[in-house]
């Protein structure tokens, strides 16, 4: 059980782009492992590699309400995606924080899976979002990106705010 260190934005490594992982390994199978320990104790429903400071494609998400649905994605791609739908979402690099974002309503999705092998999945409702939110985080995306200026600032200042009373 290895529980990893989350980035807190604007932590400026949470905007770094992830690369392929070239061949899913033993390490690759750890680092699935540590995130999994890391979103089940925080606890979050989803996790990329990006929050954890490494910058490959990997994501974990469980949206069960028994935590017992673990799903890796590696190397994962977005091949189709319709409808709109507006989700509450929040973020473990943005704790406290909690806004609406618009997303598309179902995605079909390609990835990798720990043993890599090949799998498409259609999500859709929170699952949909989930997978979205992290697919962002492996290209440097926060979601907080998709709000105005103004709260992006308020944001910003808040959680430094915050960083500055906790050391
Ligand atoms: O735990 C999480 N909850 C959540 C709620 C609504 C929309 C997206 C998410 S993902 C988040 C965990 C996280 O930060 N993943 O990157
Ligand atoms: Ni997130």
């Amino acid at each position: 059980m290895a529980i990893l260190k989350i980035l807190q934005y604007p932590d400026p490594r949470l905007h770094k782009i992830a690369k392929k992982v070239e061949q899913v390994n033993e390490t690759t199978r750890k680092l699935v492992r540590n995130m999994a320990d890391t979103m089940y104790a925080a606890p979050g429903v989803g996790l990329a590699a990006t929050q954890v400071d490494v910058h490959e494609q990997v994501i974990v998400v469980d949206v069960s309400e028994e935590r017992n649905q673990l799903m890796a994605f590696i190397n994962p791609e977005i091949l189709a995606a319709s409808g709109e739908e507006e989700c509450e979402e929040g973020c473990l690099s943005v704790p406290g924080i909690y806004e609406t974002v618009r997303r598309a309503e179902k995605v079909t999705v390609r990835a990798l899976d720990e043993h890599g092998r090949e799998f498409t999945l259609d999500a859709d409702g929170f699952l949909a979002v989930c997978i979205q939110h992290e697919i962002d985080h492996l290209r440097g995306k926060v979601f907080v990106e998709y709000l105005s200026q103004l709260k992006q600032t308020r944001i910003r200042s808040k959680l430094k705010k915050r960083l500055r009373e906790t050391f």
